[in-house]
């Protein structure tokens, strides 16, 4: 007991002097009233925690990227538009081959906090099939799984959560069996944590007693976390060459689509980005520019709203390159960019974060009290040395679910009308007649495309009730 005491008060005795030289030591203010086992678990959580690192990065937020003088030198991104793409039967060539090679994996991250969606489980789990209300992972795996199927060779699929959904996540997929893929083929991978501090001291937030204020560190987090979750390690063991990057709110997306693939392989892109033209300047994506002959993503918050309104002669926008954030990566370049820490810089929010105050109250607060850092994948464009934008169809790829039910844009509701509005389209091409505002809804497992659905369906039957097609 007494070495037990000893031990205790030592852990206390070292974090209470670390914690001191960095004005942090409000830390351990409820130390006694913790258990041994919380203790330890607030000790666990404190050593994580780089301070010197957080220091720098809240003493030098001000003088951070100066948006305004970037937005200046900005010019409209090269890209592969919609009206040319010449070479697209060459790349889908080369993309199918990739495929057929076993050469492509998948990425899917699905570790945010899903907060403005106002649902409390991971929005994996969202149902959002229109007829189905199959989840959103299990739109997305399938379609993984239905392109495994057509092109004969595993893709496997690296699913990032982080601590706000690993564990439901875990449960959930395994309750579902993957949804068809091999087990051995999906790996979740968890990524790394921030603390949140106060704006105004820089002090680290508790959210309780015995734990600090931790969100997930970004979707950047991504580089860090398949290194140190050895994920990245086996996909160099599966000489994987390609990685396809989507998140978990895009049920549209075309998952592996070969074309894509193919302009990446082809061009030598080491990172390539798939754009849309805005549908107006504010629209809350990310702009894709060209800077100095990098390619760069500012995002909708960052980008001056005069800059964002600037047209060309014939009335469309110059910066018309919206963010899908879908990509493809080079394994070798994410390879080149993890074992560089400062590959990706944190970007700082201000934000309402709920915590455990000096006098032992929780506060909720009104207005933003704290200072949020997370990394961003898409700051590692000008890290490539070749960054390709091709642009796509948002009818037939982006119907992102981010607002509650209801709101105006990127709603549950908006993904529903794109969903079967697309299927609806498919369905006409293959010659089937559908009553007006009839919902459709077809599985990937059933067709991923219109050209599969064509070769299954008969032309002229008629569709006048809500159909799934499974
Ligand atoms: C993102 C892009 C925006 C545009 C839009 C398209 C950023 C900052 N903005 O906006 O430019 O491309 O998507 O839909 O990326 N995630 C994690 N871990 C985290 C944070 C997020 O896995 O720590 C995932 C999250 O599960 C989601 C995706 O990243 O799948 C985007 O999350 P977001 O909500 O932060 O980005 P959003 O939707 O504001």
């Amino acid at each position: 007991m007494v070495d037990q005491f000893f031990q205790k008060s030592s852990v206390h005795e070292e974090l209470s002097r670390e914690l001191a030289a960095r004005r942090q030591e409000h830390l351990l203010r409820s130390w006694k009233q913790l258990s041994s086992e919380q203790q330890q678990h607030l000790a666990s959580q404190i050593r994580n925690i780089d301070f010197a690192a957080l220091s720098r990065l809240f003493e030098t937020m001000e003088s951070r990227t100066d948006w305004d003088e970037l937005s200046r030198r900005a010019e409209p991104p090269e890209a592969i538009r919609l009206g040319n793409q010449l070479s697209a039967v060459d790349a889908q060539t080369a993309g199918e081959g990739a495929l057929r090679n076993g050469k492509v994996g998948a990425i899917l991250v699905a570790g945010g906090q899903g907060t403005r969606l106002g649902f409390d489980h991971p929005k994996g789990m969202y149902p959002i099939g229109p007829i189905s209300n199959a989840s959103l992972f299990q739109i997305l795996l399938e379609k993984l799984l239905a392109i495994r199927r057509r092109f004969g060779a595993p893709v496997p699929l690296y699913v990032m959560t982080s601590n706000a959904t690993h564990q439901e996540t875990k449960e959930y997929l395994n309750a579902n069996h993957w949804f068809g893929l091999p087990s051995d083929e999906v790996y979740l991978f968890c990524q790394g944590v921030m603390p949140a501090v106060d704006a105004a001291t820089g002090r680290v937030l508790l959210s309780d007693k015995g734990n600090l204020a931790l969100s997930p560190d970004g979707h950047g987090g991504m580089l860090a976390a398949l290194d140190r979750t050895g994920s990245l390690a086996d996909i160099q063991r599966r000489g994987l060459t390609q990685l396809f990057y989507f998140q978990v709110d895009n049920p549209l997306v075309e998952i592996c689509d070969p074309k894509f693939l193919g302009f990446h392989i082809f061009t030598g892109s080491e990172m390539s980005t798939l754009a849309i033209l805005k549908r107006d300047p504010t629209e809350r994506v990310g702009n894709i520019v060209r800077i100095d002959g990098h390619t760069r993503i500012i995002e909708y918050s960052d980008l001056p709203e005069d800059v964002a309104c600037q047209r060309n002669s014939n009335g469309t926008l110059r910066f018309w390159a919206g963010n899908t954030a879908i990509h493809v990566f080079d394994v070798a370049f994410l390879r080149r960019a993890a074992a560089d820490d400062s590959s990706l810089p944190f970007h700082v929010a201000l934000k309402k974060v709920p915590y455990f105050d000096d006098m032992e109250n929780h506060i909720e607060p009104t207005v933003p009290n704290a200072i949020k850092f997370e990394r961003f994948i898409f700051d590692l464009l000008p890290l490539a040395r070749k960054a390709i934008v091709v642009e796509t169809d948002p009818a037939s790829s982006f119907a992102p679910v981010k607002n509650r039910p209801g709101e105006e844009r990127d709603s549950p509701d908006t993904c529903r009308n794109l969903m079967t509005a697309l299927h609806r389209k498919w369905l006409a091409a293959a010659g089937v007649k559908i009553g007006v505002d009839v919902p459709v809804e077809i599985s990937p497992l059933f067709a991923l495309d219109a050209v599969e659905l064509r070769a299954k369906i008969k032309p002229g039957i008629e569709i006048l009730e809500p159909t799934y097609f499974y």
